[in-house]
């Protein structure tokens, strides 16, 4: 189905329903599933809500990594809730995509096989205790900085999702930085273990927004079609912004001996992300990535008798009611 939709894209859209929809966009209307798109509009959503909904499920795996060995049970309760938490996101935007007519099982082959991505950072080793603080501080801000604006997006199932996700992930982050709380007033060695991972997830952190506004692909159409709402550069800008007053308050040095203040543009000015980490690690290169596709894959394969269940109770039981009538 999703490659006939791919296929349909090639044929060109009725110029006059182009122009009422870009109408509707432009009034702030709400798009539903049932309502006429463009095709390029339904691919982007579905890469976009299909690839946000992977990074939620893949990104389980750098702090599912540390449920066992949490410091304390009221550390461990919470991490487990919040992990759980990011599979709930995750079965959400998967019912979103959903609606634009694409299956989970396509969306997951799709992820298994390479076509689609999930977000560069949970390509990266969670190696202490202080990491689940870093990704809860840098990785889940990072998530809300995108997030928060997207409630706004002009795909009402996605718009939607994003409320509750939004609320859940301030959640998280303030878990995140209440464990570098405890760790940079701890012992030299804690607070060293917190500035190691502020060092280790800085850049990858800024690489979530994606590549610079110059090299990225997608975003004028996407904010045309309020797909997005912010380019890539403006919420790294943002982020660095709210980021760096965190990072003093905790007693942490960011790892950029070129941020300073920027009194002209109201902002930090400081450096790139390593542009071409970012695309090896988009191409499957990252440290952790062949470890988290097998990971999924395996979780896939194991959950097979399950699907295959679910079809023959649902087939038993159309059968059963065909039988009655
Ligand atoms: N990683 O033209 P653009 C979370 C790809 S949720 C991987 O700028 P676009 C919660 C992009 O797909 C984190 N790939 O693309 C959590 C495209 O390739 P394609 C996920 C990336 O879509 C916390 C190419 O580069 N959030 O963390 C990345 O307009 C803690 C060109 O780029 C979302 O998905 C990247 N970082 O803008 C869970 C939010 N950046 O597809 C567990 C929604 C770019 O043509 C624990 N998504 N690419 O092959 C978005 O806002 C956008 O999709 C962007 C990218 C901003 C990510």
């Amino acid at each position: 189905m999703y490659a006939q939709m791919i296929k349909s894209e090639a044929t060109s859209d009725d110029p006059e329903k182009l122009a009422a929809f870009q109408a509707r966009i432009d009034a702030g209307e709400k798009i539903e599933p049932k309502d006429w798109m463009p095709e390029g509009y339904r691919k982007t959503l579905i890469r976009q809500i299909g690839q946000h909904a992977h990074s939620e499920i893949v990104g389980q795996l750098p702090e599912g990594n540390w449920i066992t060995r949490a410091p304390s049970l009221e550390r461990k309760a919470i991490l487990l809730a919040k992990v759980q938490d990011e599979a709930g996101h995750g079965l959400y935007l998967y019912c979103a995509a959903e609606t634009l007519g694409v299956s989970r099982d396509e969306m997951t082959e799709m992820l298994l096989d390479g076509r689609m991505k999930y977000s560069s950072i949970f390509a990266y080793p969670t190696l202490t205790w202080a990491d689940m603080g870093a990704v809860g501080w840098l990785v889940d801000g990072a998530a809300i900085m995108n997030q928060v604006p997207l409630q706004r997006t002009s795909f009402g199932p996605y718009a939607r999702a994003m409320i509750r996700i939004c609320k859940e992930e301030s959640f998280h982050q303030r878990q995140g930085f209440d464990i570098m709380m405890k760790m940079c007033s701890g012992t030299p060695a804690q607070k060293q273990m917190a500035q190691d991972a502020l060092n280790r997830f800085w850049f990858p952190a800024l690489m979530m927004f994606g590549p610079s506004d110059a090299e990225s692909t997608h975003s004028a159409q996407s904010m045309a079609w309020k797909i997005k709402m912010n380019s890539n550069d403006e919420l790294r800008q943002k982020f660095v912004d709210q980021t760096v007053p965190q990072a003093e308050y905790l007693g942490l040095t960011v790892p950029d001996d070129t941020l300073a203040w920027n009194e002209e543009k109201g902002g930090y000015d400081f450096a790139e992300p390593d542009w071409d980490e970012f695309f090896e690690v988009l191409k499957g290169n990252g440290p952790c990535s062949v470890d988290r596709i097998a990971t999924r894959k395996k979780a896939w394969d194991d959950g097979q008798w399950v699907r295959e269940g679910l079809m023959a109770h649902a087939a038993k039981k159309r059968a059963a009611k065909v039988a009655a009538e």
